[in-house]
């Protein structure tokens, strides 16, 4: 049987999908009632590697795997990355950390005091220093920094701070490196955060140039947000970096992206490729914690849930519904949205996955690998993700 012109061009898109790991994601997590140890895990940033290079392995698309400073500190970058590539995988986002020391308590950049300010600016420095060692373009900053009662500091002075600290940062920019300004509505702090939402994230990155660019993680707006709307809006603007994926259920969850809602995954995905962002640079990647399944699974399900999205907006038929909107048939370009979002895209997934040389079912062929009772045997006293690495 031959192919659609439009199949083969939907496989060679999806071939060319680009899904980032996140390092911690293969450690222990949980929540701050318990973290449960897993058997197997990972005891270094070396060994978190490796299990991100059996998602690659086993997904063919899943190529860079993310950092997070100090939870993956080692002595030498470049033979970590030197360790990545033996593996057949690189380096991707240096994700830096102001929010851990008990120095950040009140705020990292946006801290009152100058000292604790300038302790933290360095740190974001060193990330660059990092990223030069290890051949990352990225830096992904999220800053805890907030207030939790009214009053307790000035909210427009901490912007003045953040706003300086931003701008060192970014001088220190290599020309092709960029960074990722990352929102979250509430969390450490409650009542206000310095940066809450899109709209400041993107007003500091406007001021700053083309190399600062705003991260979208799914996990961190208010229940009942268009986030495909955010999306769409600083695409257009040249503003949308990249995105932490995941699934939430009620607040920060770090479930498994697509999990929760894989409608609103399709949502997102179809703006992104209306937007020309697909192939453009921006980053897809991960921002998950396997607190009660197996983490080198629960990679493999999460870049699947991906995958399946994309290739559902990908099959959204864009002449019929721009014919749909024209018309002003409501019914109709809602119909060609749904058509897209409920065709099962399993088997056109598993045909590409044999044509890239891989198994059709990547869980059962990592199950069946030996890889599992392998880090089990091997690797004792594995680390948590975060605070304990
Ligand atoms: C903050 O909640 C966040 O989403 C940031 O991206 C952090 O770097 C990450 O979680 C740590 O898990
Ligand atoms: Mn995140
Ligand atoms: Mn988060």
């Amino acid at each position: 049987m031959t192919e659609s012109g439009m199949t083969v061009d939907i496989k060679a898109q999806l071939r060319a999908q680009h899904i980032e790991t996140p390092s911690w994601a293969y450690g222990n997590s949980g929540t701050r009632f318990k973290v449960f140890a897993q058997r197997g895990v990972p005891r270094d940033p070396y060994e978190k590697i490796a299990d991100a290079a059996q998602v690659h392995l086993f997904t063919g698309v899943a190529p860079t795997v993310a950092l997070h400073i100090p939870w993956d500190r080692v002595d030498d970058y470049a033979d970590l990355a030197r360790h990545a590539r033996e593996l057949g995988v690189g380096i991707g986002a240096i994700n830096s950390n102001v929010f851990q020391d008990d120095d950040y308590m009140l705020g990292s950049v946006t801290h009152p005091d100058a000292r604790v300010r300038r302790k933290a600016i360095q740190h974001l420095l060193d990330c660059v220093d990092i990223m030069d060692a290890a051949g990352s373009d990225t830096l992904k900053l999220w800053f805890s920094d907030g207030i939790n009662y009214p009053g307790q500091d000035d909210i427009r002075a901490r912007q003045d701070r953040l706003a300086e600290a931003l701008t060192e940062v970014y001088a220190r920019l290599g020309p092709s490196q960029r960074f990722l300004l990352e929102y979250k509505f509430f969390e450490p702090a409650f009542y206000a955060t310095d940066v809450p939402d899109w709209g400041t994230a993107y007003a500091h990155c406007l001021r700053l140039g083309p190399q600062a660019q705003v991260v979208v993680d799914t996990g961190h707006h208010a229940p009942g947000t268009n986030i495909e709307f955010i999306v769409a809006f600083l695409l257009r603007e040249g503003k949308l970096g990249g995105f932490d994926f995941n699934s939430r259920f009620y607040a920060d969850d770090d479930l498994m992206v697509g999990a929760a809602d894989p409608f609103q995954l399709f949502r997102i995905m179809y703006e992104v490729i209306r937007g020309g962002g697909y192939t453009s640079g921006i980053a897809f990647m991960l921002d998950q914690c396997h607190n009660i399944e197996p983490k080198i699974p629960g990679q493999i399900r999460s870049v699947m849930n991906v995958q399946e999205a994309t290739a559902k907006a990908l099959l959204v038929d864009r002449a019929a519904l721009a014919a749909a909107q024209t018309s002003g048939d409501v019914l109709a370009a809602n119909a060609v949205l749904m058509d897209a979002y409920n065709t099962d895209v399993r088997p056109l997934l598993a045909d590409l996955r044999q044509e890239m040389s891989l198994a059709p079912d990547p869980m059962a062929a990592y199950a069946a690998s030996g890889y599992p009772e392998k880090i089990v045997t091997e690797r004792v006293g594995g680390t948590q993700a975060g605070w304990g690495a």
